[in-house]
């Protein structure tokens, strides 16, 4: 196995290289073609670089992959304004560490998750794998709510509230593994979030199957967006990659590149054919309601497998493993990439019901497939009925056009591609300006790029991701920016700046510190303007303080050595942008308190002496002398 598994390492290095190298020399053209038009790049660049003060038109929302957060852009301009810590843990907000984040990181965990973590001392799981984040719908366009994002590494599914830019619920999926794709429902509203399991396993995974991939099976979620709990669940054949839905509120489309249920590459290439998964919403509620579930760990599964011939589920015959799934602003077509094929497979959403009612072929709601090159992972769109693809293999993005896709395909003789453009390189994902929404405006296109070597000066072995914008506008489509970003944007959003309203300070009745609230009423404490002394309890010791700047209400306090010690603290500053921060020395204890919130951390003072706190976040001259001590009493011996 290991010598065949090296042979294997050896071939596509080699196919990698050539991939590359030609990637170089198409490079090499562009540059060449940039040089013959400085006028159109001076006219980019000027929507681009904006000048000081100046706001970008959009919010950019990007997955972080493997780094776990959601970062938030400016666009077109690239800059990044924030980092939204969800699935990791942040030095500097203290995420993962506070007892509010906490709480969200930990509730939403299966009890059997809490009680492995809890053997190896962690109260959660401190990475995470964050693909995919959509924004909220309402009728069909982005509603500035919440954004939903999924976490592959973990089966979580997180929402971040968009008036604080902050995570507020984390829910962990139970049955399926390795949720993937995510999409949220766009009409009337969301409504369900839809959440792909990638990964298949025993419908009971309690070890008592172990290597018989024949019980094996895989899962497709539908969350309650507004609840944050999962609704219900839908067993497939095959496993399930990315996912979107129609603009009719009725059915929902996975791509799954392993219909073999095979568990090596080899077996999981193996058929000609994989397939797209039509999930019938309606008729799932409805056999929901009708009990026709199982329960499983306390959520009702639908068994739409292939061979049920119910009305749940539909599988759509697509050539080898398709990935991205694509709903177009026409409200009426669905892409399929093909990945393995050259080619996107169009649905015609009026043509599914047909595929329920009279038992058509599957492939009868197939009405294009335009060949389009190398790979094609993901699509995006312009309000004009363009479509762009991503080409990984080929390193570039491909502008067609639907309309005369589906004109080919019918037979007439029309090429529907109507320009290639240049990336680097290996292109995963592309978003355009609200192109995942009926208000696609056709302004813009990034190309998130998986590789970008000799694009930025060299930073050793790991390399950033590359991520270069194509102004939509122009007539001859070319990279017009280029922009580096750490680990590893997968997916974005290009959402309309008007669109997204977030406060400038904290609601002091904000639910997210209720449990503060009620401690601080329990011990009789004003919790915005905090206690002379700590409140004690046994060994549980809790300190309240208020900050403005650039004093902490408390200059001092003193417990005893092995206090389980409970800090809150609350700034009473509400002025727009005055965040205090509080750091506790030798103690790895910070936390961002931003304007009126109240933030707590839980710890036990094991460290006889005098330490030092002070305030981390830069809010005044007199910043430095934002500080006080906490005095930790000898145990008596
Ligand atoms: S997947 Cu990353 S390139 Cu997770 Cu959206 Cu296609
Ligand atoms: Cu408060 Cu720095």
């Amino acid at each position: 196995m290991s010598e065949a598994f090296k042979k294997l390492a050896m071939t596509r290095r080699g196919m990698l290289g050539a991939t590359a190298t030609g990637a170089v020399l198409a490079g090499t053209g562009v540059g060449g073609a940039l040089l013959n038009s400085t006028g159109t790049a001076a006219r980019a660049a000027g929507k681009i670089n904006l000048e000081p003060g100046e706001l970008d038109e959009y919010y950019g929302f990007w997955s972080s992959g493997q780094t776990g957060e959601v970062r938030v852009l400016g666009f077109p301009s690239m800059r990044e304004l924030m980092r939204i810590p969800v699935f990791n843990r942040c030095s500097a907000t203290g995420w993962g560490q506070t007892n509010e984040s906490l709480k969200i990181m930990t509730e939403g965990l299966l009890p059997e998750t809490k009680e492995y973590l809890a053997k190896r001392g962690m109260k959660t799981y401190d990475n995470g794998d964050l693909h995919h984040p959509h924004m909220s719908f309402t009728d069909g366009t982005y509603d500035g709510r919440y954004l939903f994002m999924n976490d592959k590494a973990n089966t979580r599914v997180a929402r971040v509230r968009c008036d604080v830019m902050k995570c507020d619920k984390i829910i962990e999926i139970p049955n399926a593994k390795a949720i993937h794709g995510l999409r949220p429902q766009k009409f009337p509203r969301t409504g369900y979030v839809f959440a792909n399991g990638e990964d298949e396993t025993p419908i009971v995974n309690d070890g008592s199957v172990l290597d018989d991939p024949s019980q094996y099976v895989n899962f497709f979620t539908a969350i309650d967006g507004d609840e944050m709990k999962v609704a219900w669940q839908v067993m497939v054949s095959g496993n399930l990659d990315n996912t979107d839905c129609d603009y009719q509120g009725k059915y929902a489309f996975s791509t799954s590149y392993n219909s073999e249920m095979g568990t090596n590459l080899a077996e999981m290439t193996a058929n000609e054919m994989d397939h797209v998964v039509v999930f019938n919403i309606k008729a799932i509620e409805e056999g929901v309601a009708n009990g026709d579930v199982q329960m499983l760990k306390g959520v009702p599964v639908i068994d739409g497998r292939k061979g049920q011939n119910k009305n749940y589920t539909r599988y759509i015959p697509i050539a080898n493993s398709p990935h991205g799934c694509n709903t177009a602003p026409d409200g009426k077509h669905v892409m399929i990439n093909g990945k393995l094929s050259p080619t996107v497979s169009v649905i015609d959403v009026t043509k599914v019901d047909a595929l329920f009612e009279s038992d058509a072929d599957p492939r009868s709601c197939i009405v294009a497939e335009p060949q389009l090159g190398l790979g094609p992972l993901h699509t995006a769109f312009d309000d004009k009925g363009n479509a762009f693809t991503t080409l990984f293999l080929d390193s570039q993005i491909v502008k067609w056009n639907i309309d005369k896709a589906l004109r080919a395909y019918a037979g007439e003789d029309v090429d529907p591609i109507e320009q290639k453009v240049d990336v680097h390189y290996q292109p995963g994902h592309n978003s355009t300006s609200m192109g995942e929404t009926k208000e696609a405006d056709g302004k813009w296109l990034i190309s998130m790029n998986k590789f970008s070597k000799d694009r930025f000066l060299n930073t050793g072995p790991l390399k950033p991701e590359n991520e270069q914008i194509i102004d939509l506008s122009e007539e001859t489509l070319r990279v017009v920016h280029d922009g580096p970003t750490f680990a590893e944007p997968h997916d974005s959003i290009i959402v309309r700046a008007d669109i997204v309203k977030p406060v400038d300070v904290w609601d002091r009745n904000d639910p997210t510190w209720e449990d503060a609230r009620i401690q601080a009423e329990a011990d009789g404490v004003d919790l915005d303007w905090g206690h002379d002394e700590p409140i004690r309890d046994g060994n549980k010791v809790r300190v309240y303080m208020s900050s403005v700047a650039p004093q902490f209400s408390m200059e001092k306090f003193t417990v005893k050595q092995g206090d389980e010690v409970t800090i809150y603290v609350t700034n009473m500053d509400d002025v727009d942008d005055v965040t205090h921060g509080f750091c506790l020395g030798n103690h790895g204890i910070a936390m961002e308190v931003a304007p009126q919130a109240t933030a707590s951390v839980t710890f036990t003072a094991d460290r006889p002496g005098v330490y030092w706190y002070y305030c981390q976040w830069f809010c005044h001259a007199l910043h430095m002398e934002m500080r006080g001590r906490m005095f930790v009493e000898p145990r008596a011996s």
